[in-house]
């Protein structure tokens, strides 16, 4: 009976614990988003995108608005990874149409303003209130996700102070300072650790951690970089809350996401739409649950492509467990449409 009771019933926590579903669940990342009508709406009347962020009601209300329009079996925490670097001390704020900017991290005096990891709760807490009011306000099947960026990729943006096509800055910074690139990586490492405890505290049933650009890191800087940090903090997450299932997104891993399960503890490897699902079923899925991969342009396309393509995913990961989602996030000229034709081709064959 105590086991039984200790078994997950929501879909992804099943899928998450290794267990093979007749239809996958299904969630999509960035389903809170531009896409979305309703989205657009609230974000108007939070003002701004960082507003939103922080408006705990609001963040909320965006997180729900996939959830009742499509069903997914997941909602994921309104939030962004350039949380942490604000609340680091860090200068961030958003250029319309362009992106993220965010004062840089360069040198050794740069790094010493920055605040120390366990400071960052101030800043942070209106999101662990945003997770706390998700779990009285969500559907009892849904499970909630919580997030953060992985190091690396939270240092790239660090370090150039905005998003760079190759990482650049970045790389210099490794290679002319190594020192002080580790330095800052075992920072974010810190906040990150804590930022995912609070979360997780605040009842969030699973943590993601995205490491959008790991595919620029290539041989061992991939393992020192990628591998160890997701490691470390994967473990210390699951000692501090024993259980606690973890997704690893090392996006454009090639073929590093062969062993990423067995090499960071990470429960599901999420993969990118540069692998075919049958590579991956045979190389990676053999490890563990795999969550994936449509490419997001289907999105935009639809039609009888993109049924085949979903059909095909399913097919392909149908021995193992998996999670249906696609390879990156939704773009904002995506068709809602088409998410529902995604939707209803998973779950209806
Ligand atoms: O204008 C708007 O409304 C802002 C667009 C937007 C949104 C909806 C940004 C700016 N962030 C988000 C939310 C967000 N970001 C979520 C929420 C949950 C969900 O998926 O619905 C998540 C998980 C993220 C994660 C995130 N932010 C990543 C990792 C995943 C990925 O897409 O690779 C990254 C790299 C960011 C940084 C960021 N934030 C926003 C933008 C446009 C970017 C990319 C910047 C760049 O490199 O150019």
């Amino acid at each position: 009976m105590a086991e039984q009771t200790k078994r997950p019933t929501k879909k992804i926590l099943r899928a998450l614990a290794g267990e093979v579903l007749p239809t996958p669940p299904i969630w999509m990342m960035r389903q809170a988003g531009r896409y979305l009508p309703e989205y657009r709406a609230t974000r108007a009347e939070a003002g701004d995108f960082l507003s939103l962020c922080y408006n705990s009601d609001l963040a909320a209300e965006v997180t729900l608005q996939p959830i009742r329009r499509y069903g997914f079996d997941a909602a994921i925490l309104f939030a962004d990874i350039l949380l942490v670097p604000q609340a680091l001390g860090a200068d961030l704020w958003f250029v319309t149409g362009e992106g993220p900017r965010l004062s840089t991290i360069t040198s050794q005096a740069d790094f010493d303003a920055l605040k120390p990891a366990d400071a960052i709760h101030d800043k942070l807490s209106p999101i662990y209130e945003t997770v706390r009011l998700l779990t009285r306000e969500l559907p009892p099947e849904t499970a909630l996700i919580g997030f953060a960026g992985a190091p690396w990729t939270v240092a790239t943006y660090m370090i150039a102070g905005r998003g760079t096509p190759d990482q650049g800055p970045a790389h210099a910074l490794k290679d002319e300072n190594r020192p002080l690139f580790e330095a800052l990586l075992d920072r974010i490492t810190e906040a990150t650790i804590q930022y995912l405890s609070q979360q997780i505290e605040a009842g969030a049933e699973c943590v993601k951690l995205f490491d959008s650009w790991a595919g620029s890191l290539k041989g061992e800087d991939f393992d020192r970089y990628a591998t160890a940090s997701a490691k470390r903090i994967i473990a210390e997450l699951k000692s501090r809350h024993p259980g606690i299932p973890v997704i690893a997104f090392p996006r454009e891993a090639g073929d590093k996401y062969i062993g990423f399960h067995a090499a960071t503890g990470a429960d599901c490897v999420a993969l990118d739409d540069s692998v075919t699902p049958e590579w991956a079923a045979a190389n990676v899925q053999k490890d563990g649950c795999v969550q994936g991969n449509l490419a997001s342009s289907h999105m935009v396309t639809g039609g009888q492509n993109l049924i085949d393509e979903t059909r095909r995913i399913v097919q392909a990961f149908s021995k193992g467990p998996h999670i249906f989602n696609l390879g990156h996030g939704i773009t904002p000229d995506a068709d809602p449409a088409n998410v529902q034709l995604m939707i209803d081709t998973v779950r209806g064959g």
